[in-house]
């Protein structure tokens, strides 16, 4: 019981995660039933809102593992509601500034790092914490996350990591790539978003924090972890099933 995601990090481990983009708690079960460390909730593009990322979360726990959410735009009392119910990790997207980066860690840590509200009920709960525990121990293992997606992120990612309380970035590597090239192309693997990331992780790695990014399936995964990554978010649960199902039907027609 207890945080787990923080801990983790602290021992140098990558963390493979779960994406899931249907927010449907039984995918974010078979997920980590095949040995995921944890499972993400997108409340940005996926398909559910809070009730479903409130119950997968709980459901993820009773398997045993941590959750992760990504909210909104301008998502930031819905990152803090999240905490409340037992997200362990929130990231936001589209986080242009150092001051967008000072908002969120204000949202989502307590004083003094921050002025986030109290009221993580669930989350003692889940978590198997008193009041106290939870209090004295969530600004240490909370993990606020800045998605770092744009050309405008790019150029404030020095000052953005600088941000006190904030414990990372988080890589959208679509949006990257068309940031970077002013809409002409959607490619992970576009040279000049890989030199960004390379240089996040490098960024990151000096001021001991935590770099994240999604990943399109597991080559990806496995490509962004040799570059050194922390947290891989491998997806979409939506995209295994697909996979999965077409596999099964080419196999059944024998085509
Ligand atoms: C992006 O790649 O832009 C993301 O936000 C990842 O989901
Ligand atoms: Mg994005």
């Amino acid at each position: 019981s207890g945080f787990t995601v923080k801990a983790r990090l602290a021992k140098g481990e990558q963390i493979f995660a779960a994406w899931v983009a249907s927010c449907i708690a039984r995918n974010a079960e078979a997920a980590v039933k095949v040995g995921f460390d944890m499972a993400f909730f997108d409340l940005q593009h996926g398909e559910g809102g809070f009730a479903e990322a409130r119950d997968s979360i709980a459901a993820v726990r009773r398997a045993g593992r941590p959750s992760g959410v990504r909210v909104g735009l301008e998502g930031y009392a819905e990152a803090a509601r999240l905490l409340d119910v037992g997200a362990e990790v929130a990231v936001l997207p589209m986080v242009n500034s150092a001051e967008d980066g000072r908002r969120l860690v204000d949202t989502l840590k307590y004083p003094p790092l921050g002025s986030r509200s109290w009221g993580p009920t669930r989350a003692i709960d889940m978590l198997g914490l008193t009041v106290e525990t939870y209090r004295a121990s969530a600004n240490d293992n909370v993990v606020v996350l800045a998605m770092i997606e744009t050309r405008a992120a790019v150029a404030a990612a020095d000052d953005i990591l600088d941000v006190p309380g904030l414990d990372g970035v988080f890589v959208g590597p679509s949006d990257l790539s068309i940031s970077l090239s002013d809409g002409a192309r959607l490619d992970h693997r576009m040279p000049e978003a890989v030199a960004v990331m390379e240089r996040l992780v490098e960024a990151a790695r000096k001021r001991g924090k935590t770099t994240a990014i999604f990943c399109a399936g597991g080559e990806a995964a496995r490509r962004n972890a040799q570059m050194g990554f922390d947290i891989l978010a491998v997806g979409s649960d939506m995209a295994f099933l697909s996979d999965g199902a077409r596999a099964a039907l080419t196999a059944a027609r024998g085509t």
